[in-house]
């Protein structure tokens, strides 16, 4: 294991332009459960069944109740040492992105600067009638179990549901950055979700140094320069100890 870290630090040090994608597993450490990892799911659902505008047609309040139940979840806890050790390095890089499939809003909360959240945040809201957005912390104005926006109307997660396009802007300003990165860092996804799925093949496509810290091995683990078997909380702060900083 130590000299996969050594190789990681290696690229890491000679890295000019990084890119950095994160998944679910990179909040683990904060007490967040992942979407398909062993420690489980949200009580007895899957995302795919709940995170879709079809469950939310069919059933607002449940959609709500799983929402505010994350909420509650996101609240207590605190970033880890693997967003801090993200926040160290973006003030390594000249250039540095951070593209996030998290909706818990900790990289921003652990300092980092330049996050891109590519599936929105869980404490924001927006209308359905008049489309107006609006924070939705766990102190909501709810009335009959549903949270209503001043003009009356019914507010969503301001999150991309499965099926739903993701933001234009976000994609199109990840793969712009990615266009003239040298590395790219994948932390803590199962890489099952598209499209960001897509971003480790086409880094590895545009001949970017890759490095990959995941507790379990995924469809990219045989792709990638480095591949590391392990929690981002413990690798990160690992790897900076080698980088020297
Ligand atoms: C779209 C927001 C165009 C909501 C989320 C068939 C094939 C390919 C694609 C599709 C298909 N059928 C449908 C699709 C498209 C679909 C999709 O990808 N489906 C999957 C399930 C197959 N994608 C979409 O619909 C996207 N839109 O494609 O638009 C379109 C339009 C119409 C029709 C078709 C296409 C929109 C996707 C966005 C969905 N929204 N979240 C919310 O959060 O409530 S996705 C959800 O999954 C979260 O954002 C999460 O981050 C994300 C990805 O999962 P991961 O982050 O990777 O998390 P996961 O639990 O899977 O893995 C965690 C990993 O961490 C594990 O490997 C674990 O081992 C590891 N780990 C655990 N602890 C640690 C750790 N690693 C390190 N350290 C630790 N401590
Ligand atoms: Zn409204």
């Amino acid at each position: 294991m130590d000299e996969l870290h050594d190789q990681a630090a290696g690229l890491l040090r000679g890295g000019h332009s990084v890119f950095v994608l994160t998944g679910a597993g990179i909040s683990a450490e904060s007490g967040i459960p992942t979407f398909r990892g062993k420690d489980g799911l949200w009580k007895n659902y899957s995302a795919e069944q709940l995170a879709t505008p079809e469950a939310f047609q069919r059933d607002p309040a449940m959609v709500w109740e799983w929402y505010h139940w994350r909420q509650s979840l996101i609240a207590k806890a605190e970033p880890n040492p693997g967003h801090r050790a993200l926040v160290t390095l973006e003030r390594y890089y000249k250039r540095f992105l951070l593209l996030t499939q998290n909706v818990d809003n900790l990289h921003c909360r652990a300092g980092s600067r330049n996050v891109l959240e590519l599936h929105g945040s869980i404490f924001r809201a927006f209308c359905l009638e008049c489309g107006q957005k609006v924070e939705h912390g766990i102190d909501r104005r709810v009335i009959d179990a549903l949270p209503r926006c001043e003009c009356g109307g019914l507010l969503r997660p301001d999150v991309v549901w499965f099926g739903e396009l993701i933001p234009a802007d976000i994609w199109r300003a990840s793969l712009t950055f990615l266009a003239d990165a040298d590395l790219a860092l994948i932390c803590g996804t199962s890489g099952v979700v598209w499209p960001a799925a897509m971003i480790p093949n086409i880094a590895c496509e545009r001949g970017l140094k890759t490095i990959e810290i995941n507790l379990e091995k995924t469809a990219i683990s045989g792709i990638v320069d480095v591949s590391i078997a392990g929690r981002t909380g413990e690798v990160l702060p690992e790897l900076l100890r080698l980088m020297g900083l």
